[in-house]
């Protein structure tokens, strides 16, 4: 039974391995949880193309609570910023806002042999509550297809449930 037990582990291992590298080449958040009242750099990872095919655009959705954001220029890409009504009046201490960068497109080239992040900063706002996820879903789009990272996990399941997930952040209670 030793045999078999130690092919059992290498192929668990195997596994894991594989996993976590999907998960890492999706578009994913490199830090994935903030508090609520605090400052909060997304950075979004993009790890691949579309099937191979190069990415022209990433559009980031910015989430509800996600206040007063800016996103980084980068050198080579043009960026665009779509910005709208928030869902209720915020105040952030200096001024009460009812308005913000919802969306941010960037345009420009990323093979897919290649690895980019682009980069918003922001306040997640004192009302938002701990213990809940928000999501930044992502879209690239590339030379041929998409990808769309915008599913939202129900309840009882997890983003690696699913082929699309949309990046997630974890609101965890301040220290
Ligand atoms: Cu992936």
């Amino acid at each position: 039974m030793k045999i078999s037990s130690i092919v059992g582990a290498a192929l668990s291992a195997a596994v894991l391995v594989s996993t976590s590298s999907v998960a890492f080449a999706h578009a994913t958040l490199e830090v994935k949880q903030a508090a609520p009242k605090s400052s909060y750099k997304a950075i979004m990872r993009i790890g691949h193309g579309c099937e191979g095919s190069p990415t022209l655009k990433v559009r980031i959705q910015v989430p509800e609570g996600y206040v007063n954001v800016k996103p980084m220029p980068k050198a080579g890409w043009t960026m665009e910023t779509v910005v709208g009504k928030y869902g209720k009046e915020y105040d952030t201490g200096h001024a009460r806002i009812t308005e913000g960068v919802k969306e941010v497109i960037w345009t420009g080239k990323l093979l897919d042999a290649h690895y980019d992040e682009f980069v918003l900063t922001g306040t997640i706002d004192g009302s938002v509550s701990p213990n809940t996820t928000m999501w930044l879903p992502t879209v690239q789009e590339c030379e041929k297809g998409f990808n769309r990272w915008i599913e939202i996990p129900a309840a009882g399941k997890s983003s690696g449930d699913y082929k699309e997930p949309a990046p997630g952040l974890r609101i965890v209670a301040p220290n």
